[in-house]
């Protein structure tokens, strides 16, 4: 029967088709695909000393209407308090997108939990991810939206976040807090990335951005966030939205750079923005009723991605897929 379902997903991504989908495990779900150009980003992260992965385009989003799963069409795009993540009555009919998630609320029933919903905001953590604290895994792994919704795609583990963070080779100089287009969020550079040694293009797109707009180059220099509890602020590395900083950027999306914008997080039908990333991390609870998030904030800077909080809160979702 899984393998039935995962053949009419792979079908359904083919053909951009909808339909009813049912699981082995009695649940069901509206399965829509809209993808618009490539779902996946070019850069390669290290994970484990022997996985990499690469990230989908932009976080995840969703239109109830329609039943529509989607990617953000831009790394740096965010709906925040706008959008329908704070819409408080008729949020399983609403046309508006929303893009801040409850735990393991990829609409499929098969879990039994309460909340399983994309649009759930009920301010229960019990309610949300398999029952009796069983991790989104295995005979649950249909809670990952990346597993119900796109072939091949899933969440990061709790490991991975902190293997990309703190692990990986030159892991240090490899991320930094910044502002894309007036969004602030944290940059991360794929493995092996080398300011000294770009393709001529970017070095050359580099060397024109021209931060203030008067028409002369000024350069850019990137600013790692090299402490692991140090601060850092979001305008340690600025990429203004101009004709130089939209070339430069388009240049380090195509060779690989991922960019998290935050998102702030929503606390029932509230949105509050405080800095933070408060990404989603893990497919694994702790702590009863707590879940893993990769999580970053202006002034504290990265936080152990260990971090747990609760499960009803809704939060960013960046899938990612595995290198073959
Ligand atoms: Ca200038």
């Amino acid at each position: 029967m899984r393998k039935t379902m995962i053949v009419a997903l792979l079908l359904l991504l083919t053909l951009g088709a909808s339909a009813q989908c049912e699981t082995s495990e009695g649940g069901t779900a509206e399965v829509k695909i809209y993808r618009v150009g490539k779902p996946l980003l070019e850069g390669q992260f290290s994970v484990s000393a022997t996985r990499h992965v690469r990230f989908a385009k932009g976080n995840l989003r969703y239109q109830a209407s329609t039943g529509t799963w989607d990617f953000n069409e831009h790394q740096y795009d965010v709906l925040g308090t706008g959008g329908g993540n704070r819409t408080k009555s008729g949020r399983e009919t609403q046309s508006a997108w929303i893009d801040l998630f409850g735990f393991a609320t990829s609409g499929w029933s098969g879990s039994g939990a309460i909340a399983y919903q994309p649009w759930d905001t009920i301010k229960i953590s019990r309610y949300y991810g398999p029952p009796s604290g069983y991790s989104a895994v295995g005979d649950y792994a249909y809670c990952d939206w990346g597993k119900s919704f796109y072939a091949g795609f899933r969440l990061p583990t709790y490991a991975e976040w902190h293997y990309v963070i703190y692990e990986r080779t030159n892991c240090r100089n490899l991320r930094g807090a910044g502002t894309l287009f007036g969004v602030p969020g944290v940059f991360l550079l794929p493995d092996g990335w080398n300011w000294a040694d770009l393709p001529t293009s970017l070095a050359a797109a580099k060397a024109a951005y021209d931060h203030n707009g008067d028409g002369v180059a000024d350069g850019f220099t990137f600013v790692p966030a090299t402490g692991d509890t140090g601060a850092q602020k979001y305008t340690a590395n600025v990429i203004v939205n101009n004709t130089s900083g939209q070339n430069f950027w388009k240049l380090l999306e195509d060779a690989g750079v991922v960019f998290m914008p935050s998102n702030g997080w929503r606390d029932g039908t509230t949105v509050n923005y405080d800095g933070g990333l408060h990404y989603y991390t893990s497919t694994v609870e702790v702590n009863g009723m707590d879940i893993y998030l990769m999580h970053f904030r202006e002034g504290p800077g990265f936080r152990d991605p260990t971090l747990v909080s609760q499960r009803y809160y809704g939060r960013s979702v960046r899938l990612v897929k595995d290198v073959e």
